[in-house]
C-alpha cells in the first residue's frame, strides 16, 4: 500500500492512504540504510494486520524534489513568510531563503506578513523597489486582519506549498488565517529578544478546501535560522542571485567573485545591484570561503574524503579540475530556472 508521509513525531510517521491515516514505524532494514524520511514522502506500507492503522514503512520512494531546512520532499513552491515588522525585516535572512530557493530550483514566493503593523513605511518600498524589480511574486497579508489572505489563497490553489521562515513571523496565523478551524498554535515574540518563541516544533501537511472549492497543501514549518551556505564554491554563490547572475557571464576572469577583481562586470554595474543584496551576496560568498578552505587540494588523486550535504557530494580534487567543472555546473544551473 503506497502513502504519503504528512507528519513525523519522533519515531512515529504519520501517513495518508486511500484507506485512510496510519501511525507507522520504520522498517529497521531502512534504518541501517540511513535513509532519512522527509515529510511529504510517498511510502511503501507494509500492514501487520488488517483491522489495524498501524504499519511499517518499508520503502521511500524517489522524490521530485526536497530541501532540508525543513526536511521537505515532493513540493511545488516555497512560500517565504517575513513578518515586515515584529520582528523587523532582516533583508540578509530573507536573501539567505531566496538563494536557497535557487538553489534547489523549486519557485519562492515572497509573503509580506503583519501588515496591519505597518502600511507604506520605508521597508515597504524597500520590499517593492527590491522583490518586485526582481521580478519575485509578493504578496502582503495580515493573518490578523484577514488583509491579502485571499490574494494568497489563489497562490496557493492547486499546490503544495510549504510555508518557511523565522520563528514569530506568523507561518501558523497565516495557515489558521487560511482555515480558520485549523487551530495550530501560536505564540507572541518575546519582548526580551524580540524574536519568536519556536511554538511550532515539527512539520506537517495540511489539506485547505477554500469557499470556491479550490483546493491547497501547505506546509507548516518551524522557524528556521542557521542556515548558511557553507556547501557550495564561492564562484557558485553569483548563480543565486539573479541580478548577478546575468551579468557576470561578461567578467574579465571566469572565477571572478565580483568582490574588486579588474574588468568585474558586476562592479561595473553596481548601481544595477541594490545594496542589500549585494552586501548579502559578500557574506554568503564568505562562508562558502570558509567551506573551500575545509575540501583545498589534497594533492592525489585518492579521493581521501568527500562531504555529502544538501544532494551534492564533493570530494578533495585539484583546484583546476574543479574550477572546470564549476564552470559548467553555472551554465547548467538556470537552464531550466524553476522545476515546476
Ligand atoms: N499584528 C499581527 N500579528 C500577527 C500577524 N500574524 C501573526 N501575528 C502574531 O505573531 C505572533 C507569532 O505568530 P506565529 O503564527 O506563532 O508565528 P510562526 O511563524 O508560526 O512562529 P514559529 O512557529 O515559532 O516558527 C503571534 O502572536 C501572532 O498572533 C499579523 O498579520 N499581524
Ligand atoms: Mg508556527
Ligand atoms: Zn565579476
Amino acid at each position: 500500500m503506497k502513502g504519503q508521509i504528512f507528519k513525523i513525531h519522533s519515531d512515529f510517521y504519520y501517513v495518508n492512504t486511500h484507506e485512510g491515516v496510519f501511525e507507522c514505524k520504520v522498517r529497521e532494514i531502512l534504518k541501517k540504510q540511513r535513509e532519512q524520511i522527509f515529510v511529504g514522502d510517498f511510502a511503501e506500507l507494509e500492514q501487520g494486520n488488517s483491522e489495524s492503522k498501524q504499519a511499517f514503512i518499508s520503502k521511500i520512494h524517489p522524490r521530485k524534489n526536497f530541501i532540508l531546512k525543513p526536511k521537505v520532499a515532493n513540493i511545488d513552491r516555497v512560500i517565504i513568510v517575513s513578518a515586515i515588522k515584529e520582528p523587523d525585516l532582516n533583508f540578509e535572512q530573507l536573501n539567505r531563503y531566496l538563494c536557497f530557493c535557487e538553489y534547489y530550483k523549486i519557485k519562492p514566493i515572497l509573503c509580506f506578513n503583519k501588515n496591519d503593523l505597518c502600511q507604506n513605511s520605508d521597508t515597504v518600498k524597500k520590499i517593492r523597489n527590491i522583490y518586485e524589480t526582481l521580478d519575485y511574486e509578493t504578496v502582503f497579508t495580515s493573518a490578523l486582519n484577514k488583509n491579502g489572505i485571499n490574494e494568497l489563497e489563489n497562490i496557493l490553489a492547486g499546490n503544495t506549498t510549504v510555508l518557511c521562515g523565522a520563528s514569530g513571523v506568523g507561518k501558523s496565523s497565516i495557515a489558521n488565517a487560511l482555515n480558520s478551524n485549523l487551530n495550530l498554535k501560536t505564540k507572541p515574540i518575546s519582548e526580551k529578544t524580540g524574536r519568536g518563541t519556536h511554538t511550532t516544533r515539527h512539520c506537517e501537511i495540511i489539506e485547505l478546501e477554500f469557499e470556491d472549492k479550490k483546493t491547497a497543501r501547505i506546509v507548516d514549518t518551524p522557524g528556521f535560522s542557521h542556515l548558511k551556505f557553507d556547501f557550495l564554491m564561492p564562484a557558485e554563490i553569483g548563480t543565486l542571485f539573479p541580478e548577478i547572475h546575468e551579468l557576470e557571464g561578461s567578467c574579465k576572469f571566469k572565477d571572478c567573485l565580483h568582490i574588486s577583481e579588474t574588468g568585474c562586470n558586476i562592479i561595473e554595474h553596481k548601481e544595477n545591484i541594490e545594496e542589500s543584496r549585494y552586501n548579502s551576496y559578500l557574506k554568503f560568498v564568505e562562508e562558502a570561503k570558509e567551506y573551500k578552505n575545509k575540501v583545498t587540494y589534497s594533492g592525489t588523486k585518492t579521493e581521501s574524503s568527500s562531504k555529502i550535504l544538501h544532494n551534492k557530494t564533493y570530494t578533495k580534487i585539484s583546484s583546476k579540475k574543479r574550477a572546470a567543472s564549476r564552470r559548467k555546473e553555472n551554465q547548467d544551473t538556470h537552464k531550466g530556472k524553476y522545476d515546476e
